[in-house]
């Protein structure tokens, strides 16, 4: 058969570490006729290592390869590889698989959204981040998102007796950077002042703001199932859009007990990075909304299997966007978002200044709602010069500790 069918074989694939506002990994693809595709392969705190799997095992096995496989390619180097799934291994993959969706698009000359099926919908409902120290900050954030058209915002705010709590950004810039020491710093976290306080929050921004917009909360893996179960009845009246990583995500058993105590929704799995990982989670229904991201799941062929999985079961997306994806990241999850009939929400935290002299993108926000635009591809152009201004230093996620030091999740 070898010969018989016209080839596009890529001639180089090269990885860039860039920290343009924050550290990001990014793969470029290029094939003989000189189209070039683009993937992000950052894992926020362990850059280097996937770089090092792209560069070192990925790299060489591409040279030479027919750019427009990218079913095989994908399992090739998945089932090739012998040793499966895995953070680093599965962010590397979904680079290749988002650089070959680019090239794929931009060779037809179409969106990638179209080439997925086309749209299911105009738009894109995504949800923003309020925060706060405290309540009359949280308002004032809340306040902001609903002015500029939000239909869906995260609450998170200060915890009162701890130092440090997961999730409040700078007022000004409407995001956070929880990566930020050269060493990973400790924080300190109290369950029980947690569980007092996050009732009150919920309770104070309803009392606010109404239930004219969609509300959510990151709990962020830090609760035993029964605790989880707790907090989701006490929120029941507050009519959450979801309740976020209420306790360690690669427990799935334990969401069968948090379900038998709460109706309120569970979103899960921006941890993930496989469709094993949310398999029982979804076909027991014991979720409501799937948060893998295309960077750590694998990329678009993969998390796209994970949505059609979750469709079957009543389970709908609302994949991880936070400012550790990359625009590349953020663009591939947009054309998805668009098309695939369970669609629920797309996270979203604007990439801080310089990275859009980085990665220019043609996504836009408009009314609570992104759209990826209509460029051929995934719609993101990365200048390598620009990259080469802002170079990577190691930065790292807390860890979490409680009172009596032990570590806990953070
Ligand atoms: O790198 C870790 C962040 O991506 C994570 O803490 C963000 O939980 C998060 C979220 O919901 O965006
Ligand atoms: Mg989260």
């Amino acid at each position: 058969m070898k010969g018989r069918y016209t080839h596009m074989k890529i001639t180089d694939a090269r990885v860039v570490v860039t920290a343009p506002g924050r550290n990001f990994v990014t793969l470029i693809i290029e094939t003989e006729d000189g189209m070039v595709g683009v993937g992000d392969a950052t894992l926020n705190g362990r850059e280097l290592s996937v770089a090092s799997y792209l560069r070192d095992h990925v790299v060489p096995l591409l040279l030479g390869r027919d750019a427009r496989r990218i079913e095989d390619t994908w399992n090739y180097l998945y089932k090739g590889a012998y040793w499966r799934r895995g953070a680093v291994a599965m962010t590397a993959i979904a680079a290749v698989d988002m650089a070959l969706w680019d090239i794929k698009g931009k060779v037809a000359g179409l969106p990638v959204y179209e080439l997925l099926g086309g749209a299911s919908r105009d738009a894109v409902l995504v949800y923003g981040h309020a925060s706060g120290h405290t309540l009359d900050d949280l308002d004032a954030s809340v306040q902001m998102f609903l002015n500029k058209g939000y239909k869906a915002v995260r609450v998170q705010a200060s915890v009162p007796g701890l130092e440090h709590t997961y999730g409040i950004g700078s007022p000004a810039v409407a995001a956070y950077e929880p990566a930020n020491g050269s060493m990973p710093e400790d924080d300190v976290w109290d369950t029980a002042l947690y569980l007092d306080f996050a009732p009150q929050l919920i309770e104070h921004v309803r009392e606010q703001f109404g239930h004219g917009f969609h509300l959510l909360h990151d709990v962020h893996h830090r609760l035993t199932p029964n605790e989880a179960g707790r907090l989701g009845a006490r929120l029941e009246p507050y009519r959450m859009w979801w309740m976020e990583d209420p306790t360690p995500a690669e427990d799935q058993s334990a969401f069968r007990l948090i379900r038998s105590q709460t109706t309120t929704p569970i979103a899960v799995g921006e941890v993930f990075n496989s469709i094993w990982d949310c398999q029982q989670l979804i076909t027991e229904r014991l979720i409501d909304y799937i948060r893998a991201s295309v960077t750590h799941a694998g990329g678009i062929t993969h998390l796209r299997r994970i949505f059609f999985l979750a469709e079957l079961y009543g389970v709908r997306t609302g994949s991880h966007g936070a400012t550790d994806l990359s625009p590349i990241s953020l663009s591939a999850a947009l054309h998805l978002d668009l098309t695939v009939a369970n669609f629920g929400i797309q996270e979203y935290m604007p990439h801080l200044s310089p990275a859009d002299e980085v990665f220019r993108t043609t996504y836009e926000l408009r009314d609570g709602y992104l759209h990826p635009g209509h460029a051929p591809g995934l719609g993101v152009e990365f200048d390598e010069a620009a990259a080469e201004k802002y170079p990577y230093a190691p930065r790292y996620l807390p860890v979490n500790r409680l009172v009596d030091g032990t570590v806990h999740d953070w």
